[in-house]
């Protein structure tokens, strides 16, 4: 038993650190819809989002879907998603500035969603999944993401 135990320890250390998650505390992982095109995109987006020790991001240019891997006592989904929206990148919560799109190289410039469609069909999605996470919030937390509130980007 001692020694599946140790074995145990020793395969959980070894995969931590293979993804890179062994210094982030208090972690958890999510995945999110970013848009985007290529491997420049993906180092655009990652680099905006990650923070050492707090925000890891992990995006694939393939399915455009990011990992997330945060430190939940010191960030959220938002803040991260507000960085990568900061950067040129749409995402599930956040639009980026019309001027910072513009500014992406030609290759990185991603079919927008279409604001219709957002409108139409992701609105009503969008409705319910803020309630329930309007429940969720802890205050200081929805402080701390408020304060790094940029005009620029609006919420979807
Ligand atoms: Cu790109």
């Amino acid at each position: 038993m001692k020694s599946l135990s140790k074995m145990v320890m020793v395969i959980a250390v070894l995969l931590s650190s293979i993804n890179g998650f062994a210094q982030i505390k208090n972690a958890k992982t999510e995945t999110v819809k970013i848009y985007g095109n290529c491997e420049m995109c993906k180092t655009t987006i990652e680099k905006a989002g990650n923070v050492k020790k707090v925000a890891s991001v992990d995006w694939n240019k393939d399915t455009k879907v990011a990992t997330l891997t945060y430190d939940s006592d010191r960030t959220n989904q938002d803040e991260i998603l507000k960085r990568i929206a900061l950067a040129g990148y749409d995402n599930e919560k956040f639009r980026a500035p019309d001027d910072v799109y513009a500014k992406l190289a030609g290759c990185c410039q991603y079919d927008r969603p279409l604001k219709t469609v957002a409108k139409n069909k992701e609105a009503g999605m969008d409705m319910t999944g803020m309630k329930t996470e309007h429940g969720n919030h802890d205050h200081s937390k929805m402080d701390a993401s408020a304060k790094m509130t940029d005009p620029r980007i609006s919420h979807r």
